[in-house]
C-alpha cells in the first residue's frame, strides 16, 4: 500500500469510529409498555473499541494496515456512577476468545460511550485463570468498590481427550479509583462451581453478604442452581460456609433450567430491587431473559414480591449474535433523580441501555401477579384483568 492510500484508509477508519461514537442515540417511543424504554442503537459494540487497540498504526510495521488484535464482542458489563460520569466495566472479548475488562464512560449514561485508553490490568491469583468475565460492581459501605466476576480455569480432572470442561469460580477484586485493582482470593464455597456472584452493598449483621449461584457443572447447574445467599466474615479470606437458596429454578417457568443474579440490588423504601436472568431450554437451545423481584429491606434474602414471567426478553436484532436468544444484565445505575438505566447485553455480542425509574420498577414488582404455574391460573389472572377493563371501557370514553 503506498503512503497516500495508507493515509486515506487510516483517515477513513478514524472518521468511521468518530462518527459511531458521536452519534446520538434515540429513545424508542413506539411499542410503549409503561415499564421501560429501549433505545434504538446498542450503546457499546466491538466497533466502539479504540482503533489503537486493534490496529498497528505504523506503516513500517504494518504496511497493509491490518487489524492485528481484533475484537469479537463487547457485552455483560457492570455499571456504576463514578465521579459524575457513567461507567461500564465491559467484558471485551478478542478474536482469541479470551475476555478482559475495560472501562467505558459516558457523560449522560446513554450517549458518547468512550473506552479509557487502557483496559483493566487485573492481577491474577497464585492459580492463574484462563478467562475472566461478567463483573458485578458494588460500592460497599466499607468504602471499597468491589468487582466480583467469573474466573474460569480448565477442569484439572478432565481426561486429556476433553479439552472443554472448565471450572467456574467467583473472582474478587477491589479498587478505589477503577484504575488500580487489588486482587483478593477467589470465593471458597462447598456447593460446587460458582458463577453470577454479587456482593450485597451493606453489611448484614456485621458480615459481608454474597449472592451466589452454585452449580454442579460448568454449563449445567445439575441438582444445584438457584440464586443463593451466603455470609462471609472477611473479603481477604472469603469463605461461604453455608448457602441458602433464596430464588430457586422452577419447572415450566422462565427460569426452569437456571437463573443467576444480575447487578447488585438497588435499595428502595419498599425493599431491595433485584434484577436477574432466567434460562430455559427449547429446540433452539437456551433462552435467556431478564426478570425482577423485590427482597426485604432488613432481611435481603427474603423475597417479598415476585412478578411472574419475564421483565425483558430479546427482541429484533437482539435475538441474534454469538450466542443467540440471550439477554443478560449485570449492570444498572440508579440516578439521583430516581431514574434507572439498565445496561443489558444481547446475544453475548453488544451492550444496550433501557431507561426506567425506581417508581416504575416498584409499581411493576408490587402489582404484577406471580406466576400461577398452571395454564388455568394464567387464564384466571387474565380474565380478572379483562373483566375490570371491560367495566372501565364501558364507563369511560377513550
Ligand atoms: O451465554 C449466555 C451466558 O451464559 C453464562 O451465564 P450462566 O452462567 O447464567 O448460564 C455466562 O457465560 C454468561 O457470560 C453468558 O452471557
Amino acid at each position: 500500500m503506498d503512503k497516500k492510500e495508507y493515509k486515506k484508509r487510516l483517515r477513513q477508519i478514524f472518521d468511521k469510529h468518530n462518527k459511531l461514537i458521536n452519534k446520538k442515540n434515540k429513545r424508542i417511543e413506539k411499542n410503549y409498555n409503561g415499564i421501560y424504554y429501549r433505545y434504538k442503537r446498542p450503546v457499546i459494540t466491538a466497533q466502539h473499541v479504540p482503533i489503537f487497540w486493534r490496529f498497528d498504526l505504523n506503516p513500517k510495521t504494518n504496511p497493509f494496515l491490518m487489524q492485528r488484535l481484533g475484537i469479537n464482542a463487547t457485552f455483560n458489563a457492570g455499571a456504576m456512577e463514578f465521579n459524575g460520569r457513567y461507567i461500564q466495566v465491559v467484558r471485551v472479548e478478542g478474536w482469541d476468545r479470551k475476555s478482559f475488562f475495560a472501562i467505558a464512560e459516558s457523560p449522560d449514561g446513554i450517549n458518547y460511550w468512550r473506552f479509557w485508553d487502557f483496559p483493566v490490568t487485573m492481577p491474577e491469583t497464585s492459580e492463574p485463570e484462563t478467562n475472566v468475565y461478567d463483573m458485578r460492581l458494588t460500592r460497599h459501605e466499607d468504602g471499597w468498590i468491589y468487582g466480583l466476576f467469573c474466573s474460569e480455569r480448565k477442569d484439572p480432572s478432565a481426561p486429556p481427550s476433553d479439552t472443554s470442561s472448565a471450572v467456574a469460580a467467583c473472582g474478587i477484586a477491589r479498587t478505589k479509583d477503577l484504575l488500580k485493582w487489588e486482587r483478593l482470593p477467589d470465593l471458597v464455597s462447598y456447593t460446587g462451581q460458582q458463577r453470577n456472584c454479587v456482593l450485597h452493598p451493606e453489611f448484614y449483621k456485621g458480615k459481608y453478604a454474597i449472592y451466589t449461584r452454585p452449580q454442579e457443572g460448568f454449563i449445567n447447574v445439575g441438582s444445584g442452581g438457584g440464586i443463593g445467599w451466603a455470609l462471609i466474615d472477611s473479603m481477604e479470606k472469603p469463605v461461604a460456609h453455608k448457602e441458602i437458596i433464596i430464588d430457586d429454578r422452577i419447572y415450566h417457568t422462565i427460569k426452569e433450567t437456571k437463573n443467576g443474579l444480575g447487578p447488585a440490588p438497588i435499595k428502595t423504601s419498599k425493599g431491595w430491587l433485584q434484577l436477574a436472568h432466567g434460562v430455559r431450554m427449547c429446540a433452539a437451545g437456551l433462552r435467556y431473559v431478564l426478570y425482577i423481584f423485590l427482597t426485604d429491606l432488613k432481611e435481603p434474602y427474603k423475597v417479598i414480591a415476585r412478578p411472574g414471567g419475564y421483565f425483558m426478553a430479546p427482541e429484533g436484532e437482539e435475538r441474534v449474535g454469538d450466542v443467540s436468544n440471550v439477554l443478560f444484565c449485570n449492570g444498572w445505575i440508579k440516578k439521583s433523580n430516581g431514574e434507572v438505566l439498565i445496561y443489558y447485553a444481547s446475544s453475548d455480542t453488544r451492550m444496550h441501555v433501557a431507561e426506567t425509574s425506581v417508581d416504575r420498577l416498584l409499581d411493576y414488582v408490587l402489582n404484577t401477579s406471580e406466576d400461577g404455574l398452571r395454564s388455568a391460573m394464567s387464564v384466571i389472572q387474565r380474565n380478572e384483568l379483562i373483566s375490570k377493563n371491560l367495566v372501565f371501557l364501558k364507563n369511560n370514553k377513550i
